[in-house]
C-alpha cells in the first residue's frame, strides 16, 4: 500500500493527522506540487482528479479524495474511531467535516488559488486548467471571516467541532484554521471558542507530528 503525498499542503496533511491519530503507518511517495507531478500521464492514469493524497492498495486499486481514503481506513481499522461511533455521532461527523471543507478549506483556497503568481493558470485542482478570477478571489476573502465566526458559534456549546468527542471534523476545521495564514487570515480575537479550541488541538501529538 502507498499513499502518494505532499505534506506541505494542506489537504494531504488532513489525512497524515488522521492517520498519526490512528496510529498507523503507510509508504509514502512525494508527489512534488511544485514541478505539476500530479499531472504527469503516469499519476494522471493512476488519479484522474490529479490531485494528493491518493492511496494505492497493494492490489492496485487506487482511491483518491480525502473522504474516500478516511473511509477506507476507519473501516480496516475502527479502533480509535474518528468518523463517529453511533449512527447520529457518524452523521455530525460528515455534516460538520463536510462545513469545514466547503465553508473553510474551499473559500481559502478560493483567494488562494485566485491570487498566488505560480496558480495563474492553476485556479482549480484537477487536470483542466482555469484562469484565475478576481472576483472569486474577493468573494473568498469575504466568506473567511464567517467561517471563524459560524465555527467559533458551533464551539461555543461543543468540546469539538462534532459534539463531545474528537473526529476528522476537527482536523479539517483545524487544518483550514492554519491554510488561512497562508492568506494572512488569523482567527479574529472575539472568536474565543474557536481560538481556546485552536490552542487545544494543536497541542495533541499528532497535529505536532504533522505541522
Ligand atoms: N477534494 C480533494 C482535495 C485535494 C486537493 O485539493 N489537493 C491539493 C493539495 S492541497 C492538490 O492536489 N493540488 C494539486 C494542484 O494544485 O494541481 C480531496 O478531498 O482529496
Amino acid at each position: 500500500m502507498k499513499l502518494y503525498d505532499y505534506p506541505q499542503a494542506p489537504n494531504p496533511r488532513r489525512v497524515n493527522i488522521f492517520l498519526a491519530e490512528k496510529g498507523i503507518e503507510v509508504e509514502r511517495v512525494t508527489i512534488d506540487l511544485m514541478q505539476r507531478e500530479q499531472l504527469n500521464p503516469e499519476y494522471q492514469r493512476k488519479n484522474p482528479a490529479c490531485d494528493v493524497p491518493m492511496l494505492e492498495l497493494d492490489d492496485g486499486t487506487c482511491i483518491s479524495q480525502i473522504r474516500g481514503i478516511v473511509h477506507y481506513f476507519e473501516a480496516a481499522h475502527p479502533e480509535i474511531p474518528l468518523l463517529g461511533s453511533s449512527p447520529r455521532e457518524k452523521g455530525l461527523v460528515e455534516m460538520w467535516e463536510h462545513l469545514a471543507f466547503m465553508n473553510g478549506l474551499l473559500a481559502i483556497a478560493e483567494v488562494f488559488r485566485n491570487t498566488a503568481k505560480g496558480f495563474a493558470d492553476r485556479a482549480v485542482v484537477g487536470p483542466h486548467n482555469y484562469p484565475q478570477s478576481a472576483e472569486l478571489a474577493e468573494r473568498g476573502a469575504r466568506r473567511v471571516p464567517n467561517f471563524f465566526k459560524d465555527f467559533d458559534k458551533r464551539l461555543a456549546d461543543n468540546e469539538y467541532v462534532a459534539g463531545d468527542f474528537y473526529s476528522m471534523a476537527d482536523i479539517t476545521t483545524l487544518v483550514s484554521c492554519d491554510f488561512a495564514k497562508w492568506i494572512k487570515a488569523e482567527i479574529p480575537e472575539e472568536c474565543g471558542n474557536l481560538r481556546a479550541w485552536y490552542d487545544r488541538v494543536s497541542e495533541r501529538p499528532a497535529v505536532k507530528a504533522n505541522p
